[in-house]
């Protein structure tokens, strides 16, 4: 939470999103991951940069099971730091990405959003595969499906894992 430039009483820590372990009294506090991103965070503790990586796995959040819902669902996560990368290189690698995965027709847009390791941030979303845009069930009849948050990663989190924050840039997204 540290590093990923989410402070001590944040939402994103509350218990009402994760599951905390029961531990001793003074032990170190375990609870189970929300996101992958902590393993980009080891990624980058141990190894310099340039750094780019895809990261599948489970995460766990507190959340009532329904037909869309689970208290364990899995993200992939992907991180890309090195000297030179812009905004720019990131929209076109995610819509080549979109474009390769569901084909030359289908249209993506990005919207303004927050997330507390990464600025800016956006969602990405991908025109309705089941309508192709007209809307459906599906796309709840907006013509669009979010698959990605992403941003350019927080220079405070370069901070956090001693990555030269002036020299070095890149960006981060989870699907
Ligand atoms: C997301 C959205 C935006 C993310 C950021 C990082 C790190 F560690 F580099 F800061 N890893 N993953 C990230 C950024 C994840 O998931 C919705």
């Amino acid at each position: 939470f540290e590093a990923l430039n989410i402070p001590e009483h944040h939402p994103a820590r509350d218990t009402m999103d994760t599951f905390y372990l029961d531990t001793p009294p003074g032990a170190a506090q375990r609870l189970l991951r929300t996101h992958t991103s902590p393993m980009q965070i080891h990624t980058m503790e141990k190894q310099p940069a340039p750094v780019r990586i895809i990261v599948p796995g489970k995460v766990y959040r507190r959340d009532n099971p329904d037909a869309t819902h689970s208290y364990m669902f899995h993200q992939v996560e992907g991180l890309a730091v090195d000297t030179d990368i812009t905004f720019c290189e990131f929209k076109g690698t995610i819509e080549y990405f979109i474009r390769e995965f569901f084909g030359p027709k289908v249209k993506t847009r990005l919207r303004p959003s927050y997330f507390p390791f990464t600025e800016p941030s956006v969602e990405i979303d991908a025109s309705c595969f089941v309508c192709g845009g007209s809307g459906c069930r599906l796309c709840k009849s907006s013509g669009w499906i979010e698959l990605f948050g992403a941003g350019m990663v927080d220079p405070a989190v370069y901070g956090f894992v001693n990555y030269d924050a002036k020299r070095l840039s890149g960006y981060a997204f989870g699907l």
